[in-house]
C-alpha cells in the first residue's frame, strides 16, 4: 500500500466558468520539482461533481475538498502536521502540511 494523494483534474467547470484548483497546482508543482516523491506514492485525479469518488468512499462525503493525502496506515508524526481521521482512514489535509508531510517523509527539501 501507498500513500495516495487527491488532486483535483484542471479545467474543471463550475457554473460555467473553466478553473484549476490552486492548491491542487501546488502540491502538482512540488511534485514537478522532485519527480522521485511522486514515485512513491498512488496520485488520483478527481472530478469536480460530487461525491468525488474514490475519495468519498475513504474519507465519507463530509471530506471531499481537494488536495488530500490519505495515509498508509496510521503514518508517522511530522512536526506541524496535523492528522486526520474518518472512516478509519488517516489523511493530511492543508496543502502547506501536506507539501511539508511528503518532503520529510521523502526526504527532499521543505517548504521555506
Ligand atoms: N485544504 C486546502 C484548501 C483546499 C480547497 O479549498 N480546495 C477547493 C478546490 S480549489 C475545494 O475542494 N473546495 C471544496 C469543495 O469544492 O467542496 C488548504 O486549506 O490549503
Amino acid at each position: 500500500m501507498a500513500d495516495k494523494l487527491f488532486v483535483l483534474r484542471p479545467g474543471f467547470d463550475d457554473n460555467g466558468t473553466r478553473y484549476f484548483c490552486p492548491y491542487s497546482a501546488q502540491v502538482i508543482g512540488f511534485l514537478a520539482y522532485f519527480p522521485q516523491v511522486k514515485e512513491t506514492l498512488e496520485l488520483i485525479e478527481l472530478d469536480f461533481p460530487k461525491p468525488r469518488h474514490p475519495l468519498s468512499d475513504l474519507l465519507g462525503e463530509s471530506h471531499q475538498s481537494a488536495p488530500k493525502l490519505v495515509l498508509d496506515g496510521e503514518g508517522v508524526d511530522v512536526p506541524h502536521v496535523t492528522r486526520h481521521h474518518s472512516n478509519g482512514n488517516t489523511y493530511v489535509e492543508k496543502t502547506l502540511e501536506i507539501l511539508r508531510y511528503l518532503a520529510v517523509t521523502r526526504g527532499v527539501p521543505v517548504p521555506h
